[in-house]
């Protein structure tokens, strides 16, 4: 059976939301840590060798990166619709948001919540931190524009595990200055994603409570 190994709230957010909408089985896993060591399961570093969430097993393949993990199972489970199939500019625009909300948003968010990651000066760590709120205050306000053209979703107005991603990102945003889901549009988008089904079980199974 399929596993994903998670913590509440965490990167394994978006991968947990696409695994509901396929109703595929799978076991959910959360992983203990301590002293940001990943203790239990015993093995875990050997299924994700950085200690990370999230990290999906299914069968022999193991896979991890939460883009990643969100992009395998819309191909796995095709039926799911979580990705334009037969449309290839609707299939590009997938790939876009996908890496451009991994590579760029989430890593402005770990410079936010985790700064030390990347540096240990005191400091340079505060510099980044700054420099790094700074760049979401102008995504959250590009992002809204966005969402004004997309007609509801963000890869031809339909529903995908882009969308999961963004919702993701979005709640992560609730910790800006100016939280993200305040926003007209980015908030619209964030309660038409989280009020699927999927996403209840979601939060349910996960214990968040927005
Ligand atoms: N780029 C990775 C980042 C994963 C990540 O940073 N996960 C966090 C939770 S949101 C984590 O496991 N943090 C613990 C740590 O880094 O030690 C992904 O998207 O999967």
């Amino acid at each position: 059976m399929i596993k994903l190994y998670y913590l509440p709230g965490a990167a394994s957010l978006a991968p947990h939301g696409c695994l509901e909408e396929t109703e595929a089985e799978y076991e959910l896993v959360r992983v203990v840590r301590e002293d940001g060591i990943p203790v239990d399961p015993p093995n875990y570093l050997e299924i994700q060798p950085r200690g990370q969430v999230p990290a999906l097993v299914d069968g022999d393949i193991v896979t991890y990166e939460s883009a990643a993990v969100c992009m395998y199972l819309s191909e796995r489970f095709p039926q799911a619709n979580l990705a334009p199939t037969t449309d290839l500019a609707g299939r590009a625009a997938w790939y876009r948001w996908h890496v451009y909300l991994t590579n760029t948003v989430q890593a402005d968010f770990m410079n936010v919540f985790a700064p030390g990651r990347s540096l240990d000066s005191e400091a340079g760590k505060s510099e980044l931190e700054a420099g790094a709120r700074a760049r979401l205050r102008a995504t959250g306000e590009w992002l809204e524009a966005e969402l004004a053209q997309a007609g509801g979703f963000l890869v031809g107005g339909e529903f995908s595990s882009a969308d999961l991603f963004l919702a993701m990102l979005t709640r992560w945003g609730r910790r800006l200055d100016s939280p993200w889901w305040d926003a007209p549009n980015l908030g619209a988008h964030y309660r038409r994603v989280i009020e699927r089904p999927s996403m209840q079980r979601v939060y349910q199974q996960q214990e968040l409570e927005d």
